[in-house]
């Protein structure tokens, strides 16, 4: 048995702009376990920065190397791994990063592609685009281009005093489309007046307004806004949505299985919100094309009723580490037919995009 990391450095085609920074490139952590004639991979969501959440990629190595990693060695269930780990406080990256793995070990022990190992599939995901901030007329561009490829949503980044004219001019070329905003938690209880004027603009949800791990907060703007409330970093666990829910914090959840502890809690967050008349849709961080295939077996799921951030990405690459990227038709993305999570690893590619290297057990 053998567990391998590999960090990599990838150019991005194109700078990705947040109210938190600009990524002109991305450092992938992607894990490989060997064990009994199977070959898994994963890719931990974490990146160089700890900018979208505490976690980074030192972090989460850190972590895995220490305290998670022991906890796989009999290949156990991955929600008996969970148990196992739950004496680790937070650090949901890390252990999805290795969740992850189990459920791909399982799915191709039984031969089994991932969507239907998860069960209730629908075969394909529907799939929408997440567009960073630039230029204006460079964001219309990428709207006109997106919609070209009929993505069923369309979600722009806006920062505080930018949000007011991103969502006028886009609404100005495009009255009707479904489009969503995602603020990334710029703004405070402060600027409740200035929210409020996105209203008018017939948004689908505006993404984590408010403080990154806040609900109170955000529960008193949902009762002052009209605009549905979409909840990205502050839901880590499905207490934490129970709780949203409890307390009217939002309607919708953005679910990343990484910011999550991976697949197991996001099976369970979806079946709080459908519980709780809410909204669910699988959202993405920039991941390869191996992090990229836990997402859409996720998105496959009949419970995610809103379509997700899970482009292809040769938006962001020029090259994918996995042979077989997926293709989008239609706004949907077929799942994968072959065992566990499908994906095809170009080792090659991999080798040249390292940085560095390890084996951890
Ligand atoms: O908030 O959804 C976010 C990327 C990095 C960090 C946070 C977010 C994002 C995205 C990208 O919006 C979505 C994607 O992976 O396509
Ligand atoms: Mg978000």
């Amino acid at each position: 048995m053998k567990l391998e990391y590999y960090l990599l450095d990838m150019p991005l085609i194109v700078p990705f702009k947040t109210s938190f920074g600009t990524d002109v490139n991305r450092k992938p952590l992607i894990f490989r376990l060997e064990h009994n004639g199977i070959v898994s991979y994963s890719e931990s969501v974490t990146d160089q920065d700890p900018f979208y959440s505490y976690e980074d990629n030192d972090t989460a190595l850190h972590v895995i190397k220490r305290y998670l990693a022991q906890n796989i060695k009999d290949v156990p269930d991955p929600e008996e791994f969970l148990t196992r780990s739950s004496n680790i406080k937070g650090h949901n990256m890390a252990k999805a990063a290795l969740e992850m793995l189990l459920y791909d070990y399982r799915a191709r022990e039984m031969g089994k592609p991932l969507h239907e190992f998860l069960g209730d599939s629908r075969g394909y995901a529907n799939v929408g685009i997440s567009i960073g901030m630039d230029d204006i007329n460079k964001m219309i561009k990428r709207i006109d281009d997106a919609l070209k490829l009929k993505y069923k949503r369309i979600k722009v980044k806006i920062m505080k005093g930018e949000e007011l004219k991103i969502v006028s001019a886009i609404r100005d070329v495009y009255p009707d489309i479904n489009l969503s905003v995602d603020a990334n938690s710029d703004y405070t209880e402060k600027d409740f007046e200035l929210l409020k004027k996105l209203d008018k603009f017939n948004l689908v949800y505006i993404e984590q307004p408010l403080y990154h791990d806040d609900l109170i907060y955000h529960a008193r703007l949902a009762r002052e806004i009209s605009t549905p409330i979409c909840l990205d970093e502050s839901i880590t666990s499905p207490e934490k949505a129970q709780k949203a829910f409890d307390i009217g914090a939002c309607s919708v959840i953005n679910i990343k299985p990484g910011r999550v502890s991976g697949l197991t809690n996001s099976l369970k967050i979806a079946r709080i919100a459908r519980e709780n008349n809410g909204h669910v849709w699988i959202g993405g961080m920039l991941e390869t094309g191996v992090g990229r295939s836990y997402n859409i077996a996720m998105a496959s799921n009949k419970l995610i009723d809103y379509p997700g951030d899970t482009s292809p990405n040769s938006k962001y690459y020029i090259r994918d580490i996995v042979k077989n990227p997926y293709n989008m038709e239609d706004g949907i993305i077929k799942d994968y037919n072959g065992a566990g999570n499908g994906i095809e690893i170009d080792e090659e590619l991999i080798n040249k995009y390292a940085v560095e290297r390890g084996v951890i057990f």
